[in-house]
């Protein structure tokens, strides 16, 4: 059977030139700082995103984990919503390993932190408080929808953050989607951020791997929290090769999967029963909910998908995920529609 995965679009696997650029990689130990891909990546991945530097990293947990570790010292507050991922899907790591308290607000439909909950979350200079160090932004933001932050609503947070002596982080995980669905380049959108994490294995189909960029001081910085979390690789050259692959020649592809997502919604949308109350895609997410004259629940739809050969995520009791991505062509579309057609009768 012809299986689609809809679950995430961190279940793309590497391109056959990620795969003979790997085979062909150059390597060195990048501990020492040797290794020419890792290298090239660091750079070319800092110019495309308006940065001094850039640090390869082995996930986008660990990029957003020692992003926080850099700017903020045990003790200290980070503002982020409660819907982002660092949040609700990093096992508490800022926490648990940074010492960080995270001060969360409500991210809004529209994936963003109201600016004036934004300034209220701010510290007064107090001994009873935590001192606010940061606050993160994620874009685009997951489990809003896959929804886009605008540069213009970046930019104000930014001003924000600066005015109060904090930084501002960019979860950029999908930064490339963000980019690509507003048509803009991506240095222009994180241009007020102090740190930006991206993912090479998401959409942009790289087997491993995220960089973290941001000034020279910082990614220095970051580099030595890197080697103290254990992710300080040697001949990590091959993985990088296959991120300058990602990086030159799946971003501007991204519109694909953001057509599709738009195609699976509007297919779904003719379904009774199914609507969409998050809104309809602006990017390669898709959360369709289920409504009550559907006798099953996520859980039970998602099996029975499953049977039929389509992979996707059930995140609420009446709502599911669907992730467009490289590997989700016209007929993959048109198979999931037909799949729910079937299991909904
Ligand atoms: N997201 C995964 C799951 O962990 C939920 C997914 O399938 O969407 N930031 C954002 C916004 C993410 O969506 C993810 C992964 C990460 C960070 C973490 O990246 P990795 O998996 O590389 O640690």
């Amino acid at each position: 059977m012809n299986i689609i995965d809809l679950r995430s679009d961190t279940v793309t696997k590497p391109t056959p030139e990620m795969r003979a650029a790997m085979a062909h990689a150059e390597v060195g130990d990048d501990v020492y700082g040797e290794d020419p891909n890792v290298n090239r990546l660091q750079e070319t991945a800092a110019d495309m995103l308006g940065k001094a530097a850039g640090l390869f990293i082995p996930s986008g947990t660990m990029g957003n984990l020692i992003a926080v570790m850099v700017h903020c010292q045990r003790g200290d507050e980070a503002i982020m919503g409660d819907k982002g991922h660092t949040f609700s899907f990093e096992a508490g790591g800022i926490s648990a390993l940074g010492g960080v308290f995270p001060h969360t607000l409500p991210n809004q439909a529209d994936g963003t932190l109201k600016l004036d909950e934004i300034l209220g979350a701010v510290r007064p200079d107090d001994v009873h408080h935590p001192i606010s160090k940061l606050v993160i932004l994620e874009n685009t933001q997951n489990r809003c929808g896959g929804v886009i932050l605008s540069k213009e609503y970046t930019e104000e947070v930014g001003k924000i953050a600066h005015h109060h002596g904090m930084m501002l982080h960019i979860d950029g995980a999908r930064i490339f989607n963000a980019a690509v669905g507003l048509k803009i380049k991506v240095k222009e959108l994180v241009k007020s951020a102090d740190s930006v994490t991206f993912c090479l294995s998401k959409g942009l189909c790289a087997p491993v791997g995220s960089v973290l960029c941001g000034s020279r001081e910082f990614i220095g910085n970051a580099r030595r929290i890197r080697k103290m979390l254990g992710g300080g690789m040697r001949q990590a050259g091959i993985l990088a090769a296959a991120g300058l692959v990602a990086l030159d020649s799946m971003v501007d592809r991204l519109a694909d999967d953001h057509k599709r997502a738009s195609d699976l919604a509007n297919g779904l949308a003719k379904m009774e029963g199914i609507h969409f109350e998050m809104g309809m895609p602006q990017t390669n997410m898709i959360f369709p909910s289920l409504g009550s004259n559907i006798r099953l629940n996520a859980a039970e739809l998602v099996k029975k998908l499953s049977a039929e050969g389509v992979k996707v995520s059930a995140v609420a009791e009446r709502r599911l995920r669907l992730v467009t991505h490289a590997w989700v062509d016209d007929a993959s579309v048109e198979q999931t529609l037909q799949a729910f057609v079937k299991v909904l009768k």
